[in-house]
This record gives C-alpha cells, sequence and structure tokens, in this order.
C-alpha cells in the first residue's frame, strides 16, 4: 500500500517533470537562430561584420536587441542603406523585429551584426560564439563560423539575391568607423 502510493507519487513526479520538459522545449522552438557567419579579417582590421538566419516560429512577435561576443569589444546591429546612391551603414539602436512566424536574414548588403573593437584577427575556418539577446529576454548563444567574404551564404544570388553582391565591398571597408579608432588607439 505505501510502496503502491510511493510509485504513484513517483510516476507523478515524473509526468510533471516530462510535462515541464515539453514546454520548455517548445517554448525555445518558438524562435530558432541559425547559421551565424563572421566576415574573416586581415590582421589589423578591428571591426567586422557578421550574419545570422531567425525564424520565429511562435505566434509572438520579438526582436533582436543586443549581440555580443568575447572577441569584440563592441558590437550592434546595423543595416545598410543608400544614400545618394552610395550605400552607408546606420546602427539600428532599436534593433530589429522578428514579426510572428517570419524568418529574418541578416545577410550581405543588408542587416548585419557589427562586430568592433576586435581583439583579434578572425581566420576563416575558426569557429567562434556569440551571443544574441531578445527583447523578450531571451538570449542565445550560438556557434559562428568565420569564412572568407566570398564564401558568406545570402549576399551572393542565393535566397537573398539581389542588392547584396555589389554591395560587399563598399560595406567592408566602410567598417573603420570612428568609433573603432578610439578602441584600437587604446591598445596601441
Ligand atoms: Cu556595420
Amino acid at each position: 500500500m505505501i510502496i503502491k502510493t510511493a510509485i504513484t507519487i513517483a510516476v507523478g513526479l515524473f509526468l510533471g517533470f516530462l510535462a515541464a520538459g515539453a514546454a520548455t522545449a517548445s517554448a525555445m522552438e518558438g524562435l530558432k537562430a541559425s547559421d551565424v557567419q563572421i566576415r574573416a579579417t586581415a590582421p589589423g582590421m578591428t571591426a567586422t561584420g557578421g550574419y545570422v538566419t531567425i525564424h520565429n516560429h511562435s505566434d509572438e512577435a520579438d526582436r533582436l536587441v543586443g549581440v555580443a561576443a568575447d572577441f569584440a569589444a563592441k558590437a550592434e546591429i546595423h543595416t545598410m542603406m543608400h544614400e545618394n546612391g552610395v550605400m552607408k551603414m546606420r546602427a539600428l539602436p532599436d534593433g530589429i523585429e522578428i514579426p510572428a512566424g517570419v524568418m529574418v536574414e541578416l545577410a550581405p548588403g543588408g542587416l548585419h551584426l557589427m562586430l568592433m573593437g576586435l581583439t583579434r584577427t578572425l581566420q576563416a575556418g575558426q569557429m567562434l560564439e556569440v551571443e544574441l539577446t531578445f527583447a523578450s529576454g531571451k538570449r542565445m548563444r550560438l556557434p559562428a563560423h568565420v569564412k572568407r567574404p566570398g564564401d558568406i551564404a545570402g549576399g551572393d544570388g542565393g535566397k537573398s539575391a539581389g542588392h547584396g553582391h555589389s554591395h560587399n565591398h563598399s560595406h567592408n571597408h566602410s567598417h573603420n568607423h570612428s568609433q573603432d579608432h578610439s578602441h584600437s588607439n587604446s591598445g596601441s
């Protein structure tokens, strides 16, 4: 009798635990970020771009509001804009809206993670980590592949074909913001 009660309780706890686990798993599936790619740098470069695909499977909008990496003293969310025929980068202090049910792709020529104050040269083939923060409070620590600019998916005729490719160069060279210099100067 006592034993049977104990088993009943144990089974109940176990099922409760499973249910809690399943709830957590589906909540995590709500928002998925994958395929983080970072543009490799040449020695001395203090800034680079990063890209990621975020898929919101939930029925609530969220917002990417922050990015951090241990190899970058400062990181921001940027977009690219046409201004008098010239592509320019602009910080998005409010981040990027990720509407319910929508996939948002940060890719060369458009939205990107701006990684500044680099503490080392990022070489193609390296595997790093970045952390994304969302308005909902979610944080994701994700593996990030360092790739040569030409190997970065999304900007070269892929799904987001169009503007990506031709703008890669201007993007690359305009990364030397004035902020970057203050960071790199502090170390040398
Ligand atoms: Cu930028």
